[in-house]
């Protein structure tokens, strides 16, 4: 681990993990005790992620979380009881008991959108919202987390694809913890390195060591700081491994002992307990407050927390059905004027320009066109034409091999037309 960042925020990263822990503790407890009503899950040995990424946005940024990244929801600011209420699907709970595991947002005040189960839906929608924030002139970077399981379904792909195509601000985390339920990622992903996925579709990628915290952040906040930037999404692939079964019910005796003894021996928050003890910014007398602290935060939002009602039975049916009221008050929030960013009086063209198309034969082919813009295809048609040459024959000089093969698709779809 490299010492680069200020002691408040080492300090804070190690509270964070603390507390990420402790309140997984607590769930477990509570589960044993038959209090949650629904599965729970665990990030036991993946807390330095969730709470490294999550700890390099900023407040107006939006994230969502996965089932282990309760880290970044504490992170962000929800506070331990909402963790508990809603697992135990209590009245006071963020989704006032209708969910019993962790599908709660917070759209108003923290910028969190509620997990999606079916696995990889995040990134689209996570895509959308960096390029809502875009459209609005916030400046902001949205994230979210996938699996390596998750990392094989279509959505990933199309959402990855969709993400890169519109630049979007937007940071992907892949917490590569080896299992995808008892399925090794060797036997699901013929790729020793799942950040390589990200060459598909153009865009930068990081590997970090998902057990150093200090690495984590570091590279999450250097990837947020270039999203921001306008370089496109970024995809970081953070390497762990899944101590416990997929949720409670499993005991994940399919995974090696010396596997998981190995992964014991490199517990994240030992690790960095003894990183922080070494270069003196944590002594046995501030371990033991930061126990303390967190105990007596915990006791008392459990408390809470267990003292909060179920919801009454009458209230299965608010909010199931369109009433005509609540629903309908939503509204989009145009926060600028639609004449600016519609045609015909938007300052951009209606007309798209493709440069580097290739052939360089028909300007017409180089221009995408809608609605009534003839007039201005026209002016846009001299140049895109010269465009095109220009680069077209610098791309040629750069990237033979991909010049060929468009050459290749070029006569091939001659030869289509010829016949
Ligand atoms: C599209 C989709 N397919 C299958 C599932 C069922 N499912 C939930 S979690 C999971 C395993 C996910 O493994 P991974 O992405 O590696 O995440 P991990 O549990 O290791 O954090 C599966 C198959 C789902 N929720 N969504
Ligand atoms: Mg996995």
């Amino acid at each position: 681990m490299k010492k680069e960042l200020t002691r408040q925020q080492y300090l804070d990263l190690y509270y964070y993990m603390r507390l990420n822990r402790a309140v997984e503790d607590t769930m477990v407890k509570l589960f044993r005790q038959n209090k949650i009503v629904g599965g729970l899950y665990s990030s036991l040995g993946q807390e330095a992620i969730s709470v490294g990424t999550a700890y390099a946005l900023e407040k107006k940024d939006w994230l969502a979380p996965m089932i282990r990244n309760i880290g970044a929801l504490l992170v962000k600011g929800v506070p331990p009881r909402d963790v508990f209420m809603q697992h135990m699907a209590k009245y006071d709970s963020p989704t006032k008991g209708k969910d019993g595991t962790s599908h709660f947002g917070d759209l108003e005040k923290l910028h969190i959108v509620s997990p999606i189960s079916m696995l990889g839906d995040l990134i689209p929608v996570m895509t959308g919202v960096a390029m809502a924030g875009r459209y609005l002139g916030q400046n902001i970077v949205t994230m979210t987390w996938i699996g390596d399981g998750g990392s094989s379904t279509g959505v990933f792909h199309e959402g990855l694809n969709f993400a890169a195509t519109q630049k979007a601000p937007f940071v992907l985390i892949l917490e590569n913890n080896l299992w995808a339920y008892s399925t090794p990622v060797k036997r699901q992903v013929p790729l020793e390195n799942l950040a390589d996925r990200a060459k598909a579709y153009g865009i930068s990628s990081y590997i970090v060591d998902g057990n150093d915290v200090v690495a984590v952040y570091s590279t999450a906040r250097e990837a947020v700081e270039r999203a921001r930037a306008g370089e496109g999404p970024i995809l970081i692939e953070a390497k762990s491994f899944r101590r416990l079964g997929h949720a409670q019910h499993d005991p994940a005796e399919y995974v090696p002992k010396e596997m998981r003894a190995y992964w014991e021996g490199r517990d994240p928050i030992a690790l960095y307990e003894k990183f922080l003890m070494g270069e003196r910014l944590l002594d046995t007398k501030g371990k033991k407050d930061v126990d303390e602290k967190i105990e007596t935060l915990l006791a008392a939002e459990r408390e809470f927390a267990e003292n909060s009602p179920m919801p009454p039975p009458e209230f299965a049916e608010t909010g199931v059905y369109c009433t005509g009221d609540e629903c309908h008050k939503i509204r989009p929030k145009w926060e600028r004027p639609i004449s600016e960013v519609t045609p015909p009086k938007s300052s951009v063209k209606p007309v798209w320009t493709v440069e580097g198309f290739g052939s360089g034969k028909s300007a017409a082919s180089t221009a995408i066109h809608f609605g009534d813009t003839k007039a201005a295809l026209e002016t846009e048609t001299s140049d895109t034409d010269a465009t095109t040459k220009t680069n077209g024959s610098k791309r040629a000089a750069k990237s033979p091999a991909k010049n060929s093969a468009k050459a290749g698709a070029a006569s091939r779809a001659t030869r289509k037309v010829k016949r």
